[in-house]
């Protein structure tokens, strides 16, 4: 095996600042991605990886869910943290029996999430019995045989819940939601119930179908493209190429956000020559808003629409569309000319002049796309916020036409892929019907617990066994007290993971990790077979993913076999589903998707196109709206915002540019001028003095909830930033134990995680 120096744990007194930067990638951007992935992996297995990454005969990133673009691709269809994301999967590190025969359990419970992951990817199958202080080695057929026996023990199959975060590629995502239903239970909680559930929820509602209606073409046709509560600089960094062209093409950017995020004021392309050297300001205008000011900002935008409309009739108002294709117009008219735009003004804390000019652009645009993530669905109102964007849309018919559309951009590559393949805890009559009749089970009608519930259920003693198919729920979840001390009641936890975690060391009575493969990996069966997985990305495009790399262990099992294989063990030989032939060629799961899940028909083949396919969305295709009216809806919301108490902030949690959601692969956030730490709060500097502090001072954050109950982080240095006076920011997961578990939104019950309400307090 590789022999690496240790990893030092970070020491957040090391931590310094400097001035935000105001461009995006670049020179910089490569380097850094380099650098990181010859420390991980050396420089053969680098430019073996890197040049395979989001190739048609490669692999998809296992970084964000944005597409490849289609025709022509770039050799380096990657981008800087996409390269960390697959050096860190691919790392030649390992976490085999030695390191855990060395360190204790109490010994694993004081390092940082930062630290367990930089260890490197697990080789062996573990457990923890009762009373062990330390993990050992199982072999896998144990493993299977502890899972089942437990889960057959168990009063009903409610009682067990069944994680999956958003990487799991579709062959696996289908067969696992199999085994979860023919277990008899709908309990599978996602990593969407806490990420994009607020837009699925609004788009259902307003449009029938819970996915954005663009593809990554729409972005060349656009006139106006408005990017809210998103940081793609970080996030989506694939994302500022496809604006870069847009607006090379004529587009108007507007960004919309509390902070000054780098990549959507400036950005240099590491993709093109000239992007290396000279730069471009993406936004048009910026609207930096206040924490919860997205709902108003739609609601006057909205007035302000109409208005323009009485100026001059009939070159605002799509009538055609409104009039045939959408329910509630009259009803959202009144409501939206009734909006006082001074509310809207301190809800959002823009000025007049940045609202009129930005109605204007969208009333001379002839083609729109609205864009976010997670400033507006991890909001109480979020899906009401984005009820009101999407409307904002349907008045002016931007949907189903070149050019213009919703476009939830989602986070994990294949969290919607995910979705497609069953992973929800309500899924639709139609598709547990036609999963019945093709497998001959019946699978349970009543809905499960999505990821709150699922807390909630763990915390109350009404669910014992925890499965987490990949993911890290423990630091993932909100209010990391309560979740840590649910966790630790169940009988038994389970961990298909890549890479160690928080959430295997905060364990239940018995506790396994089952290490597997990961998207970078090659994949072969039994007798030798290539298997290869498929994935969906943001826009509904389905394609395979082949990993080739030698996996960091023989004993790892990939997904597939792992959920086979137990189904095995759980329901003996003669349950009604292949098991044995699903793992022994891939291409029959692929079969069994195309007869029960909708527009998948003939999907071996098609999932083979150079480009793989595209799933069908009825409104971007046909202008059809499959909601209850029929139509598409405008939906009337009675206007909210956050107000800030008096001597306290609102609190964001979010990413910086060195990590993958709770995998912190750094210390940094070039971007922000953070370096070497991440207990930072970022605060307006004139609150900062208003509040009695000083820039640099130690504080800790105190969070105050509706019953009078509080939660504490301690030991933040105060960074002063440019944001709306009365909101701050700082990073998940170090914040999570601040957002109450009960805080959530409003319909979607999706954690409030970007607003927070907190007090500082001086050490
Ligand atoms: N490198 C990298 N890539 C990732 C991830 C990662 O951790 N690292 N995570 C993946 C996942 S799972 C997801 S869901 C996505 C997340 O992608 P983002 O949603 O971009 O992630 P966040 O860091 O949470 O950033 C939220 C952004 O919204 C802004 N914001 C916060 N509150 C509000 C508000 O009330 N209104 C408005 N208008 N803006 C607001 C914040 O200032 C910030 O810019 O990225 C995916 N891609
Ligand atoms: N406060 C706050 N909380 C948040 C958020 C926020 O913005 N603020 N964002 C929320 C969002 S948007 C999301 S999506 C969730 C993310 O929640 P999760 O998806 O649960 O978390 P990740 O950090 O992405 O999971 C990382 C772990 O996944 C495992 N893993 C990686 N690749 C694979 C693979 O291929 N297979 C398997 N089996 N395992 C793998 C590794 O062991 C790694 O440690 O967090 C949510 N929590
Ligand atoms: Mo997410």
């Amino acid at each position: 095996m590789h022999h690496h120096a240790p990893i030092r744990d970070a020491d957040e007194s090391d931590l310094s600042t400097s001035a935000a930067k105001t461009q995006a990638a670049g020179v910089t951007a490569v380097a850094v991605a380099l650098n990181h992935a010859v420390a991980e992996m050396g420089v053969l297995r680098t430019a073996r990886t890197l040049t395979r990454v989001n190739q048609r005969h490669g692999f998809d990133c296992p970084g964000c869910a944005w597409p490849e673009p289609t025709g022509h691709r770039r050799l380096a269809e990657f981008c800087e943290n996409g390269a960390k994301a697959v050096a860190d999967e691919a790392t030649l590190r390992t976490v085999g029996p030695e390191f855990f025969a060395e360190h204790s359990i109490s010994d694993l419970e004081d390092k940082s999430g930062y630290w367990l992951g930089q260890q490197g990817r697990l080789t062996h199958p573990m457990v923890l019995r009762p009373g062990d202080t330390h993990y050992s080695p199982i072999d896998w057929p144990a493993a299977y045989a502890l899972v089942a026996s437990t889960l057959r023990g168990l009063d009903s199959p409610d009682e067990a819940l069944f994680y999956t975060s958003g990487r799991t590629a579709n062959e696996t995502a289908f067969l696992y939601q199999l085994l979860v239903r023919s277990f008899g239970t709908n309990n599978l909680p996602d990593c969407s119930n806490m990420c994009h559930e607020s837009s699925g929820t609004a788009l259902t509602g307003s449009i029938g179908i819970g996915k954005g209606s663009v593809t990554i073409e729409d972005f060349e046709l656009a006139d106006v493209i408005v990017v809210a509560g998103q940081n793609p600089g970080t996030n989506h960094p694939r994302m500022l190429s496809a604006l870069q062209k847009a607006k090379a093409s004529g587009a108007k950017i507007i960004a919309v956000n509390p902070l000054p995020e780098t990549g959507l004021l400036g950005f240099r392309d590491p993709q093109t020559i000239t992007g290396l050297t000279t730069g471009v300001q993406i936004a048009d205008e910026f609207l930096q808003i206040r924490l919860g000011g997205d709902m108003a900002l739609f609601q006057g935008l909205g007035k302000l629409l109409f208005e323009a409309e009485d100026r001059a009739p009939g070159t605002v108002i799509d009538r055609e569309f409104t009039t045939t294709l959408t329910s509630g117009f009259d009803d959202y008219e009144r409501h939206t000319r009734a909006v006082d735009l001074d509310v809207v003004q301190e809800a959002t804390g823009l000025t007049r002049d940045q609202l009129e000019r930005t109605a204007a652009l969208l009333a001379g645009s002839k083609a729109t796309i609205l864009c976010w993530a997670m400033g507006l669905t991890q909001q109480r109102h979020g899906v009401a916020t984005i009820e009101e964007g999407t409307n904002l849309l349907l008045l002016r018919g931007m949907i189903g036409k070149p050019g213009a559309g919703v476009c939830p951009v989602r986070g994990h590559s294949n969290v919607q892929g995910d979705r497609t393949m069953g992973i929800w805890e309500k899924m639709p009559e139609n598709f547990l019907a036609a999963l019945d009749s093709e497998f001959g089970i019946t699978s349970p009608r009543q809905h499960g617990y999505d990821a709150v519930d699922a807390v909630r259920a763990m915390r109350d003693g009404r669910a014992t066994v925890f499965f987490g198919m990949g993911g890290n729920f423990v630091s993932a979840a909100p209010d990391t007290g309560t979740t840590e001390a649910a966790l630790r009641r169940c009988a038994l936890t389970v961990h298909v993971s890549t890479k160690l975690n928080r959430s295997h060391v905060v364990h239940g009575a018995t506790a396994l990790i089952l290490p597997t493969l990961g998207r970078t990996d090659l994949d072969l069966s039994p007798t030798g077979r290539k298997n290869q997985v498929s994935v969906e990305d943001s826009m509904s495009m389905v394609h395979l993913s082949t990993g080739r790399l030698r996996p960091a262990s023989e004993h790892l099992r990939s997904e597939v076999a792992i959920v086979c294989e137990l189904a095995q063990e759980l329901f003996g030989q003669d349950h009604p589903v292949p098991w044995a032939r699903f793992r022994s060629n891939y291409d029959f799961i692929r079969d069994a998707i195309a007869q029960v899940v909708p527009g998948c028909t003939d999907y071996n083949r098609r999932v083979r196109h150079r480009d793989g396919f595209q799933l069908p969305h009825p409104p971007r295709d046909h202008r059809e709206f499959h909601t209850t009216t029929g139509k598409a809806n405008f939906a009337i919301n009675n206007l909210r915002w956050l107000q800030v108490p008096e001597g306290r902030l609102i609190l964001q949690t979010l990413r910086s540019h060195d990590q993958y959601n709770t995998t912190i692969y750094g210390l940094d956030d070039r971007y922000r001028g953070i370096h070497h730490g991440r207990k930072v709060v970022l605060v307006h500097p004139d609150d900062i003095a208003a509040l009695g502090f000083h820039p640099d001072d130690l504080v800790d954050l105190v969070s105050e909830w509706t019953d009078g109950t509080e939660r504490r982080v301690t030991d933040f240095r105060l960074v002063p930033y440019s944001t709306p006076r009365g909101n701050a920011a700082a990073y998940y997961p170090e914040t999570n134990p601040l957002v109450p578990l009960d805080h959530v939104a409003e319909r979607s019950n999706t954690p409030v995680s970007k607003a927070v309400t907190i007090r500082l307090e001086r050490k």
